[in-house]
């Protein structure tokens, strides 16, 4: 592979797996963003640009994206609407980025022949109770519950039905919750770094006893290579690390890092629909691929994720304004 067309690359994990390319391979990369709010040209500009090319342009216009995907040895698609919260909110935008877009990029993919990787979530699979001896394998059957995981849910069967029925050689993973830097003051532990930061306090939904099992960036992005190189072509591929943590017990340690009391958080209002706890078995990827992640220990990663973000205030903080506003004018 020479050239490969990564969509949604200014985005929080998409961002990730370029600079893995540019720092683990000597492809020529090509990101295909529409720079929405979730979008940062900062997290590539400090990438060589003889490496790295960004296309500003939306994956549902088939104009530019047919030729585009024509001019690369693969594609891996990250490109999403993909905030729950939002998606409670306006769910339109993720019908139409999530399917449509996904759609006309396999439109490309089968015109052209070209390779096709799909990043997909674990919330497709809906949710566990807390005490479900399982976790999420490859076999359990869909059953998403927000807008956003539903439309997540349609577009890997969508690449499903592209493959059995075109013959487009694709795969997919599914990966649990990610964490890392970059990662937009939206989403859960951005959110309740930055509240800290700037002297407020967390906010937990409902009672906090959610699970989510996290995965630091850098892991997904070896998974995503590992998948893009080795994978069977129609697999799917579970990506997860171990990492099961209720969101009080990672508020908690927020609080600790900072040596602030560990109670010194506000309950808000509860998600609607809010998914219990999400729980990965990545098995098929560790014994077949030979992939194992590389950040085990989650306080130290969590440690040098909440330094990045003290660091980088002049990045989140011209957004951070904003979010809170609408999260209060929620209640939460
Ligand atoms: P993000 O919101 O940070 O980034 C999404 C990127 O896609 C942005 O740069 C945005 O500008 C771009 N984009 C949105 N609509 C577009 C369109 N119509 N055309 C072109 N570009 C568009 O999201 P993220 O957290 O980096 O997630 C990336 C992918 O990984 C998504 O597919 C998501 O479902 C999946 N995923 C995320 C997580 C997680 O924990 N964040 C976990 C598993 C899977
Ligand atoms: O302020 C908050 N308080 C809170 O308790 C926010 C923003 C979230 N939460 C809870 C909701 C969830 O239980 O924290 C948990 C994590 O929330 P998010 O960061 O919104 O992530 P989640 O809804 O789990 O989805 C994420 O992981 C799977 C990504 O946003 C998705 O793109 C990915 O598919």
């Amino acid at each position: 592979m020479r050239r490969i067309l990564v969509t949604g690359g200014a985005g929080f994990i998409g961002s990730n797996f370029v600079q893995y390319l540019v720092d683990h391979t000597d492809v020529a990369v090509t990101v295909l963003d529409k720079l929405t709010y979730a979008a940062s040209r900062e997290s590539l500009a400090a990438l060589p640009a003889d490496r790295v090319r960004l296309v500003v342009g939306d994956i549902a216009d088939a104009a530019v994206v047919t030729p585009l995907v024509g001019e690369h040895d693969a594609v891996v698609h990250y490109a999403a609407e993909s905030h729950n919260d939002n998606s409670l909110a306006d769910p339109s935008p993720f019908v139409q980025t999530n399917l449509v877009g996904t759609f006309t990029l396999l439109e490309a993919a089968r015109a052209t022949g070209v390779r096709f990787h799909h990043i997909s979530t674990d919330e497709v699979y809906g949710d566990l109770e807390l005490d479900d001896p399982e976790r999420f394998t490859e076999a359990t059957p869909y059953n998403p519950s927000s807008p956003y995981s539903s439309t997540k849910a349609g577009s890997d069967l969508l690449v499903r039905a592209w493959v059995r029925s075109f013959g487009v050689q694709a795969t997919i993973s599914n990966c649990s919750n990610n964490y890392g830097p970059w990662q937009h003051v939206e989403k859960f532990i951005p959110r309740q770094v930055t509240n800290v930061i700037d002297g407020g306090r967390p906010k937990l939904y409902g009672a906090g006893q959610n699970v989510r099992d996290w995965i630091h960036a850098d892991d997904h992005s070896s998974a995503v290579w590992t998948i893009l190189n080795q994978g069977r072509i129609g697999e799917t591929y579970l990506i997860g690390a171990d990492g099961e943590l209720s969101n009080l017990d990672v508020v908690r340690m927020i609080l600790r890092h900072f040596g602030r009391p560990e109670d010194d958080f506000d309950h808000v209002t509860d998600r609607a629909g809010h998914d219990l706890r999400y729980a990965i078995d990545s098995t098929k990827l560790r014994t077949e691929l030979g992939w194992k992640p590389e950040y085990g220990d989650f306080a130290a990663g969590l440690a040098r994720t909440i330094e990045w973000y003290e660091q980088h205030r002049d990045w989140w903080g011209p957004h951070k304004a904003a979010v809170e506003a609408s999260y209060a004018a929620r209640g939460q």
